[in-house]
């Protein structure tokens, strides 16, 4: 039976196995981990923790950053992952006291793809039937920000799982690629789609037709992820806390209607688009942050924005 317990007495075992302990202690707000208003549901029985494929943890107490934990596997992309970081996400999304999420994987691997051990013996009638992969979009429609903080490989559904964030940083061991052709399928979980809004078709194309692997290099190069930065898993995932710690510091209100405005470009044209975001900046000024935020640059102070 699950039960649900205060964050703080589990938190340490959560983190004591994490990559990212030594990362996280020495934060300035680690000791504010115990006072964050968060709770993590835990088996009363065997007080382990819930997920046995992500782990979940507060590097500031407004920053979830949630690690894909399958190492073995190279983080491949199973059911029960996903059911997992789908849960772990929408909870953070839906928690007020969380203003950015940061997903990453291991120093080898972001994540090789989806599961093809699961795969391989899957037939048409049971993915159709029963929507394989449908649930696996959901991330990308979290209201919050979620940044991608990726080293090694991330290939296939592992590039795709990157590029449904809504920031990608990459370590400069970062892979990046689509090599479904290899197995004889196409890329399923966007990749085909996303690819060509972020790179233009040629390059996509090539990706997809090839299977070649692109470095982060290149990648930033091409405008698929933001910048490459440090050295190393831990840096990469530094930079992605630090980042959406200053993101959760602004208005909330404002934080969404930017994602909202900016995700609109993919789905509207130009004229619709530019109403849209015309609306939505009308709309703030019934805010009380909008007002805030205005004094406060004319009284040449700090903002203090309460999200409403
Ligand atoms: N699925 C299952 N197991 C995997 C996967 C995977 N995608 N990738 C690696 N593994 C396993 C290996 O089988 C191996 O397991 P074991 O030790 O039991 O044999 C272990 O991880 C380590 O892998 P390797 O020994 O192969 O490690 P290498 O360092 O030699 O090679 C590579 C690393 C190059 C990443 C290699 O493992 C590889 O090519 N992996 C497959 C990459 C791939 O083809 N990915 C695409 C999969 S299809 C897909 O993603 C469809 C997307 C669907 C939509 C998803 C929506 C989000």
């Amino acid at each position: 039976m699950a039960a649900l317990i205060a964050r703080s007495s589990t938190l340490n075992g959560v983190l004591r196995g994490s990559r990212h302990s030594v990362l996280l202690q020495n934060q300035p707000q680690f000791s504010q981990l115990h006072r964050a208003p968060a709770f993590r549901l835990m088996s009363s029985e065997t007080q382990q923790p819930k997920y046995e494929y992500i782990v979940v943890s507060r590097p500031e107490p407004s920053v979830v950053l949630v690690t894909l934990n399958r190492p073995k596997a190279l983080n491949a992309l199973s059911s029960p992952l996903f059911e997992e970081l789908n849960e772990a996400l929408e909870q953070a999304d839906r928690d007020d006291s969380v203003g950015a999420m940061v997903l990453t994987g291991s120093e080898k691997a972001f994540a090789a793809g989806a599961d093809i051990k699961e795969m391989k013996d899957k037939q048409f009638a049971d993915a159709y039937k029963n929507k394989f992969l449908e649930d696996w979009g959901n991330l990308s429609r979290l209201r919050k920000p979620l940044i991608a903080a990726v080293s090694g490989f991330a290939l296939g559904g592992g590039c795709e799982l990157a590029l449904m964030c809504d920031i990608i940083l990459a370590s400069p061991t970062a892979k990046f690629g689509q090599p479904e052709i290899n197995l004889a399928v196409t890329p399923g979980g966007g990749g085909s789609q996303r690819l060509v809004h972020a790179i233009g078709k040629s390059r996509t194309m090539e990706m997809v037709l090839t299977g070649r692997m692109v470095s982060a290099q290149e990648a930033s190069d091409w405008g698929m992820v933001s910048r490459v930065v440090g050295e190393g898993e831990a840096e990469v995932v530094k930079e992605a806390v630090k980042m959406a710690k200053g993101i959760s510091e602004k208005s909330q209100i404002a934080v969404q209607a930017c994602k909202e405005v900016v995700n609109a470009a993919h789905e509207l044209n130009l004229a619709e688009g530019l109403r849209f975001e015309r609306r939505i900046f009308h709309g703030l000024f019934a805010t009380n942050d909008q007002k805030e935020g205005m004094a406060a640059f004319a009284e040449k102070r700090k903002p203090n924005f309460t999200h409403s």
